[in-house]
């Protein structure tokens, strides 16, 4: 993050200017996940405390399962009228914006915590946070020492709960440090926050569509002859026969990982619009900079990239020589 015309902001520095905002947007990355729906939906609860105007723009709609996150705010993908000070929330690089990146919209601040990205705005932005929740936290944390906040709203402690489990597969993942716990924990201290209900709606509830999606990504997943480099590939056409829509596809990539054995594993994706994704995850080799290759980010352990080639199949043996030839080397 060297050698960036933006300023590394402190957190009084960005608390200062999310104060002196009156009508505030916060940004989404696409294909919204956990993280950025609970930060973003967090900050605009912390917004309205703060009696501001506060909404949230994505690219994509937020999945049907999320929605418990934004009941009651107003979070889309039209952008509404007006002028606004523009904050991105969770997201590493332009390109995570997706369609909201040809609005070309004034992003005057950053918050996040992908230790590889393109910085785009004046950023806070926690390297070792597990979730861009835990900056949240920090900034929720701030305002109230400085006696802007009385206290953080309780619908932003479940936002913000929700956005820390997520990110880290329920606390498991390597990502978690005693200050991501002591994030949690504090959230609990006021048993403001049904933990059980928010980890159940992540991680058990799925739809029938999303079980037939990870079945087949569980039958067609396929391996280097050492089983410790494996994936998946599905085509448009593919996931029309199975009958599932593209959001039913997001965690074939934790079928193709929990194979025994498998390292680094890699989900590949065409989508409806013809744009081919890839999502990547690992038990330690930098799969960050390996999408940061082809244009994307993300984490040393989770990262994705839409890659440039002429149909999926391609796409896939360029993710996988390249994979090859950084994993053997
Ligand atoms: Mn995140």
């Amino acid at each position: 993050m060297t050698d960036t015309p933006y300023a590394t902001l402190s957190l009084s520095a960005f608390c200062k200017r999310l104060l002196a905002a009156e009508r505030l947007l916060f940004l989404l990355h696409r294909r919204p996940d956990g993280d950025t729906v609970g930060s973003a939906a967090a900050l605009i609860h912390i917004a309205k405390a703060l009696g501001k105007e506060a909404y949230g723009l994505c690219a994509d709609p937020v999945p049907e399962r999320l929605s418990f996150l934004t009941r009651g705010l107003s979070v889309g993908t039209v952008k509404p009228e007006g002028d606004f000070t523009v904050v991105a929330v969770d997201v590493a690089s332009p390109e995570q914006l997706g369609a909201l990146s040809e609005l070309s919209l004034p992003v005057s601040m950053m918050l996040d915590h992908h230790e590889v990205g393109v910085p785009f705005a004046d950023n806070l932005i926690f390297a070792d946070a597990a979730a861009a929740g835990e900056v949240v936290f920090a900034v929720a944390e701030t305002l109230v020492k400085m006696g802007k906040l009385r206290a953080i709203p309780r619908a932003a402690k479940t936002a913000l709960y929700a956005a820390l489990s997520s990110d880290t597969g329920c606390f498991r993942y390597s990502n978690v440090t005693p200050r991501t716990l002591r994030c949690a924990a504090s959230l609990l201290e006021d048993g403001d926050v049904d933990s059980a209900d928010v980890n159940h709606r992540l991680f058990e509830m799925k739809s029938k569509k999303q079980l037939l999606a990870e079945a087949y990504a569980i039958e067609h997943t396929e391996a280097t002859e050492d089983g410790k480099i494996a994936w998946v590939l599905i085509t448009n056409a593919e996931r029309v026969a199975l009958g599932v829509e593209e959001e039913h596809l997001e965690t074939v990539i934790d079928m193709v990982r929990s194979r025994e054995g498998v390292e680094v594993a890699l989900a590949v994706r065409e989508q409806p619009d013809g744009t081919i994704r890839a999502s990547m995850r690992s038990s330690g080799f930098d799969v960050a900079s390996l999408a940061a290759h082809f244009g994307g980010g993300g984490h040393l352990r989770a990262a994705g990239c839409t890659v440039k080639a002429d149909t999926p199949a391609d796409a896939l043996a360029a993710l996988r020589a390249e994979i090859c030839n950084r994993f053997y080397r």
